[in-house]
């Protein structure tokens, strides 16, 4: 049987990272909706995610997206960071939201267009030297969006020359995580659709390269469980983009919709030794909270990351091996389902009362009073969002 102490031990070590972009407004090309109490600036997202922080004791760090949380001085920003108990995480570059990147933005046919995307990768990492981030991720909104627009080849060979001058800039201990997404904004080619393109463009950029899996960005009906075991096993998963959807890129609470979906990834990852700090798989959230309000919506979807994780560290490795080895169908299947139908519920309660945690964070958090307090205090202001 699995070691329960060792299964306490690994969830008291898990890590989450949050995005700052969650705690602001967010929506669809329809309606964007204004919430109550919603943060203005990138000081108040980071109180919002601490917040989250405290009452899981397992997100304690905050991706940043430039330009959404610019400011002038971010080793006073990390400061600020500190002081609520978190650090600063992953920094997102943005070059998907100026006139200048409608035909892309690295991979565009104009090079000044190219020097420009390249330029904001470039600050980004002046951003992590004074944040001290390890980690860049770099989405790319580039593509086409009718046969024959752009020349693929040649797109695919000058984003290879952008990932090289990034790769090239980065610090020792820094690296950049290649994010792929299979359609939107583009609807014809996306180049960086794939894993497969985003392993092969990581290889040829160099070792401080890795692939980002956003569990929002494949095809319906993607294994994705496969791409996370593959990408582990080449030693080139460098992170999640956690979120879940029924439909495209729909960006809803990880594991809302489809739990077991994100227990079997999660069975890949304890299988693959991806929670080991060593291998240094960043866990990401990356999602909008369109319509729920948006601090337990985090809280929500770290406790369901929490909750596959504890099912995947009580799959019985030993009698799953077992069974796969004697060609047991039904048998190293019923190990699996075993474990995804344990209620490790009672387990999470228990770590976090020995993390000296309320069991119950979500209703922690409600009689904290601290979402009557934001909305009491921030009025006036731009609420931040997108900026799109
Ligand atoms: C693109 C994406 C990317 C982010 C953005 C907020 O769809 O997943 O990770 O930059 O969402
Ligand atoms: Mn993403």
């Amino acid at each position: 049987m699995t070691d329960r102490s060792a299964v306490v031990a690994a969830l008291k070590d898990q890590r989450i990272e949050l995005p700052s972009w969650a705690f602001g407004n967010s929506g669809t090309r329809f309606k964007v909706f204004a919430q109550r109490g919603v943060p203005r600036t990138p000081q108040e997202k980071i109180a919002d995610a601490a917040e989250v922080h405290r009452f899981t004791g397992v997100a304690p760090s905050v991706a940043l997206h430039i330009p959404w949380d610019r400011v002038d001085d971010y080793a006073a920003l990390a400061a600020h960071a500190a002081g609520c108990g978190v650090a600063l995480g992953t920094i997102n570059s943005n070059v998907f939201q100026d006139d200048d990147y409608m035909l892309g933005s690295v991979c565009n046919p104009d090079p000044r267009v190219r020097r420009k995307a390249l330029d904001h990768l470039l600050a980004c990492i002046d951003i992590m030297d004074a944040t001290g981030s390890r980690d860049l991720k770099l989405w790319f909104s580039d593509g086409t969006n009718y046969p024959g627009q752009d020349d693929i080849r040649a797109r695919q060979d000058r984003l290879a020359e952008a990932l090289a001058a990034v790769h090239a800039r980065l610090g020792p201990d820094q690296r950049m995580l290649l994010e792929y997404k299979l359609f939107e904004p583009a609807f014809y080619t996306m180049d960086v659709p794939d894993w497969g393109t985003a392993y092969l463009q990581c290889v040829a950029a160099g070792p401080k390269a890795a692939v980002v899996v956003d569990t929002g960005h494949h095809a319906p009906g993607t294994n994705i469980e496969f791409i996370v075991a593959s990408l582990l096993r080449a030693g080139r998963l460098g992170g999640f983009d956690f979120n879940s959807r029924f439909y495209a890129d729909d960006d809803l609470m990880v594991g809302s919709a489809d739990p077991f979906q994100l227990f079997r990834i999660m069975a890949e990852v304890v299988g693959g030794g991806g929670l080991s700090a060593d291998l240094g798989v960043a866990f990401m959230l990356d999602q909008c909270h369109n319509i729920e309000p948006k601090i337990p919506g985090q809280i929500r979807s770290v406790m369901n990351v929490q909750e596959a994780t504890a099912k995947a560290l009580l799959i019985d490795q030993a009698a799953l091996a077992a069974a796969q080895a004697g060609g047991d169908v039904l048998g190293a299947n019923a190990v699996l389902m075993d474990a995804y139908n344990t209620d490790v519920r009672p387990l999470l309660a228990d770590v976090r009362a020995e993390m000296g945690l309320d069991p119950d964070p979500i209703a922690a958090y409600a009689r904290s009073g601290y979402f009557d307090r934001i909305v009491a205090e921030r009025v006036g202001g731009q609420a931040a969002g997108w900026g799109a």
